[in-house]
């Protein structure tokens, strides 16, 4: 029996950002996932008696603790298994965290511009936030086009995996963004990446 759940859901970017990392690091077999289905106009019970703020992913610890946000069940898992750490060691680990709470803060954009068209009433949308989200999710990928080569090179660390994750929900929620024609470098770094199995195993649905 796994000595662990997470709360799951196979569209949810934050929740693949570790079902990514529990492929990298061999730990898939010490996770049980558990299915939901929730947005802010349909909460889930069970989430909100796991996490307050209603929100996947949450972990469920073997003692029946739990844990939540995703940066915080990264961490934890991350310090658990025996390989590497995926965050590096030295003045590299705060280049790191940044570039993926960069990719955290796209996602964020992301999520609520897919609440804010996919559940609220047409007549009740506000343009200018949207455009608002819309820009800081093309500042952020405009970034993450200038971190290829440095931040994200050949390691697939925390990072990279927050940055791919965050690429492939765009790919998902807003493929007219067409963001591989402005971003070359970007797109090559992510044609590479997608090809590892941890990638291929947690592809969202189409
Ligand atoms: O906001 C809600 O009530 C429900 N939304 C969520 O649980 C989303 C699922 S992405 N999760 C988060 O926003 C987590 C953010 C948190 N800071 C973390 O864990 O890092 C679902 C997107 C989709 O299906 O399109």
């Amino acid at each position: 029996m796994s000595a662990m759940t997470l709360f799951y859901s196979a569209t949810s970017p934050f929740v693949r950002k570790v079902t990514v990392l529990l492929h990298e690091t061999g730990q898939l077999a010490d996770v049980a996932l558990q299915e939901v289905a929730l947005s802010p106009t349909t909460p889930n019970a069970e989430v909100n008696a796991a996490n307050p703020a209603g929100k996947i992913p949450a972990l469920r610890l073997a003692d029946g603790s739990l844990l939540y946000d995703s940066r915080v069940i990264l961490d934890y898992l991350d310090q658990r298994h025996a390989g590497q750490s995926l965050v590096p060691a030295g003045p590299q680990r705060w280049a790191c965290l940044t570039l993926a709470a960069l990719a955290d803060a796209a996602l964020d954009a992301a999520v609520l511009i897919r609440y804010e068209t996919f559940l609220r009433p047409q007549d009740k949308r506000w343009n200018d936030w949207l455009q608002g989200q819309q820009e800081k999710l093309e500042r952020a990928v405009a970034r993450f086009e200038q971190a290829v080569g440095s931040e994200l090179a050949d390691s697939f660390d925390l990072a990279a995996i927050s940055v791919a994750c965050a690429l492939g929900y765009i790919d998902l929620r807003q493929p007219e963004m067409d963001w591989r024609q402005r971003y070359p470098q970007l797109a090559n770094w992510y044609a590479g990446v997608s090809q590892r199995p941890s990638m291929l195993a947690t592809q969202p649905p189409g």
